[in-house]
């Protein structure tokens, strides 16, 4: 079986506030592969695709405008159970509650615009990484 792949994203926030370098580090120490990186300005379009699951809930239009908020860092990472270990070195999705040591639990917080400042994104399945990667890395 080939080694796993997911898609990760370093957010507008982590971008914006020059934590990619220090999320990258994260990833590179667990022992990673990365496959490959792209700095992108994602339009409405692009967002909507990758985060078709979530349209329709109350956080889908915020969500979409915070991440068109400034440029992402794409990624494309592998390794034996990637998915899984990217999620958690990335901790829960409250950064408020994330666990210390994850990275959103160290560098997140709410700001006062609920919980869509967390930082990264990353798959959530195999089935998700293949479609993510497939929306990111054309
Ligand atoms: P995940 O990123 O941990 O997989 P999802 O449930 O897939 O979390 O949600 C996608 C993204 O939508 C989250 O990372 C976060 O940025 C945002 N989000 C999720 N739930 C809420 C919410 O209740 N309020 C505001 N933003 C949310
Ligand atoms: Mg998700």
């Amino acid at each position: 079986m080939p080694t796993e792949e997911t898609l990760v994203l370093v957010k507008p926030d982590g971008v914006a506030r020059g934590l990619t370098g220090a999320i990258l580090a994260r990833i590179e120490a667990k022992g990673y592969t990365i496959v490959d990186l792209r700095l992108i300005h994602p339009d409405r379009k692009h967002l909507a695709q990758h985060y078709a699951e979530h349209e329709g809930k109350p956080f889908y239009e915020p969500l979409i405008d915070f991440m068109l908020s400034g440029p992402v860092v794409a990624v494309r990472l592998s390794g034996e159970r990637v998915i899984e270990g990217f999620r958690s070195l990335a901790g829960k999705t409250d950064p408020t509650v994330s666990a210390p040591g994850t990275i959103r639990g160290d560098y997140g917080r709410d700001w006062g615009t609920s919980v869509q400042q967390n930082l990264v994104h990353g798959s959530d399945s195999p089935e998700s990484a293949a479609r993510e990667i497939g929306i990111w890395f054309d």
